[in-house]
């Protein structure tokens, strides 16, 4: 068809407008004011106008059917067009009478879309319609064909008509000198110049003008197989280039064309600066994201320092829990007891070491405890105010108060746990139960020594008394009663110093026992600050969102930029 290369870099334009539109709905960017509607038809759907005028039988309908190819518009020997025919695309085919001197025609035709026609009654036939052509189609029209019978080119009627036609009607104005198969091919430059002749006499310029055979060339472009040897003949090719070059180069659609591009990179721009803009709002709320954890990570640094050196009172705790089980080994370390115990077994330092367990494990949870409470309450009257600030940068609503109370509570209540756990470990590690067990072994060694010598001579005493021995069952009673003595002094002596170690072992062990814990301490805290910032995840997930938008939209935004830029330079 006519003009390709006008209408593929108008279907360019209209698919990177569309890409257009697209993004600026995506970015939110206003259009209406930079690209009406009828900015967008006239660009881009307005179909060239081609109008045919000419006397009663001088071929106008059958001109047009050979020039598309196809039988649109009714040819006849007798005079057929009584009215002027507007040929127009339409999904089905329907005559839509506008006056009694106009008929819209609409036929599902594609070339349609592109190119309406219009067929008129002959210049020498009804008058009142000429009028009406002039005022409706003959401005708008892109191309004027005025038709001429070879058989009689200067009928008055049509000359009248073009003088009557201002000069830029007559700029779009072509004259085709029609059925020229009727006469001999030599005749035809001749009627061609006196064509010539007469329109620089009456009009005062020469239109392009072309030789056509319509009935030959509509018989060329249907005949099977397609005869192009006979189109050429014809003389419709050199109307046909003459008409692509037309529609191509029309000023007033380059125009169109020009103001649609124009128009599209006006939104192009607001576009680029709303995708800026974005840009740098995900970069601020980017640093603000980043000022806010590194706050929260300050918070945890000075709390560990605050908190880590004295473990939150749980080295006080420890020396307070030493000095009670060393009373409570003390009162275990009594002659009765001790010498109870060298009959009955020792689980003394197996008792010791879970008394002080059990003790020091819920000294520490309360510690932990009290100290994860009072965490809370900084974390959440913090959480309050970054709320606000959230709220207040970014727009978005983040996790409430309460809900980062209840996950610091069970975060806490982790903690506590741990830190149980970890004090039971941190005594076993200390191995004051190995030294207890040991030195309390050795005592029972020696008492057992003695309490058995004095039992033997206890034994010997009776026995030598029984067999009536002179002197021998009182020096061994003596001798017994010696050993219970010593027995009892070393009792109380070696419990006093095993207490005394032991109590000395145990405040000694407390620096490390502290230390030991810290690592899990500074672990639960780090912990307890992973949670409390999981609350951001609400801002990392907007940004990383806002982040995953902006990509592909700058992408598609450079994409339509080149796009655009091609078709700059068709337009130029
Ligand atoms: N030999 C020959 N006859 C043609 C040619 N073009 C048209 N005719 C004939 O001329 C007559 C009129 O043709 P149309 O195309 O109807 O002419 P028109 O100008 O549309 O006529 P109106 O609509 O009545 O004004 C018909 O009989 C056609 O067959 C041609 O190129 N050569
Ligand atoms: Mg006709």
């Amino acid at each position: 068809m006519f003009g390709e290369r006008y209408f593929a870099t108008r279907e360019r334009l209209g698919e990177v407008v569309n890409g257009i539109l697209s993004i600026a709905k995506a970015t939110g960017v206003d259009t209406a004011h930079r690209m009406s509607q009828d900015v967008l038809d006239q660009g881009l759907a307005t179909p060239f106008l081609f109008v045919v005028c000419g006397e009663v039988n001088a071929g106008k309908s059958t001109l047009l059917n050979s020039l598309f190819g196809q039988q649109i518009c009714k040819v006849n020997i007798l005079p057929e067009t009584d009215r002027v025919i507007w040929y127009k695309y339409g999904p089905e085919r329907k005559d839509v009478s506008v006056t009694d001197v106009l008929l819209e025609h609409y036929v599902p035709i594609e070339f349609l879309k592109d190119f309406n026609l219009v067929d008129t009654p002959g210049t020498n036939s009804i008058e009142k319609t000429h009028q009406g052509i002039s005022e409706r189609f003959m401005p708008v029209a892109d191309l004027l064909l005025f038709v001429f019978p070879v058989s009689n080119p200067w009928g008055a009627a049509t000359w009248d008509f073009l003088c009557r036609q201002p000069d830029e009607i007559l700029d779009r104005v072509v004259f085709i000198l029609q059925q020229a198969d009727q006469r001999e091919p030599e005749d035809i430059p001749v009627i061609l110049d006196h064509l010539r002749h007469l329109a620089m006499k009456r009009i005062g310029r020469i239109p392009p003008v072309f030789a056509v055979s319509g009935k030959m060339a509509f018989e060329a472009k249907l005949s099977l197989p397609f005869s192009e040897g006979k189109r050429r003949n014809s003389g419709i090719i050199e109307i046909e280039d003459f008409i692509s070059k037309s529609v191509c180069d029309s000023p007033s659609r380059k125009k169109m064309l020009h103001s649609l591009y124009l128009a599209a990179s006006r939104v192009m721009q607001d576009v680029e600066d709303r995708i800026e803009d974005h840009a740098r709002i995900i970069e601020r709320d980017g640093r603000f994201l980043e000022e806010m954890e590194r706050e929260i990570d300050a918070m945890r640094v000075q709390v560990i320092r605050r908190n880590s050196q004295s473990l939150g009172g749980t080295g006080e705790a420890f020396q307070l829990e030493a000095r009670e089980v060393a009373k409570i080994l003390k009162n275990r370390m009594g002659i009765g007891k001790s010498i109870t115990r060298l009959i009955t077994g020792e689980d003394t330092a197996q008792l010791m070491e879970g008394l002080i367990q059990d003790r020091l494990r819920g000294s520490v949870e309360d510690v932990s405890s009290q100290d994860f409470a009072e965490l809370i309450r900084l974390c959440c009257d913090h959480w309050e105010a970054l709320r606000s600030k959230v709220k207040n940068a970014m727009g978005i609503e983040i996790e409430t108060v309460a809900e980062i109370e209840q996950r610091l509570i069970a975060s806490q209540g982790r903690f506590v746990k741990r830190m149980g756990r970890e004090s039971s470990q941190g005594i076993g590690n200390l191995r004051v139960r190995v030294v207890l067990d040991i030195a309390l072994r050795q005592r029972n060694a020696m008492l057992k020594g003695f309490l058995i010598v004095g039992l033997l001579m206890m034994i010997g005493a009776g026995v030598c008394g029984a067999l009536s021995v002179p002197l021998a069952p009182w020096i061994l009673l003596g001798l017994s009663a010696m050993s219970i003595l010593i027995l009892f002094f070393l009792t109380m002596q070696s419990g006093k110093e095993i207490v005394s170690e032991y109590r000395e072992r145990l405040l000694n062990s407390g620096d490390t026992f502290v230390s030991a814990l810290r690592g899990q301490y500074e672990e639960g805290l780090r912990l307890f600050f992973q949670d409390y910032a999981l609350g951001l995840e609400a801002v990392r997930k907007h940004l990383a969102k806002q982040k995953q938008q902006l990509a592909p939209r700058l992408e598609r935004w450079n994409g339509l930029f080149l796009g655009l830029k091609a078709i700059e330079q068709e337009l130029t």
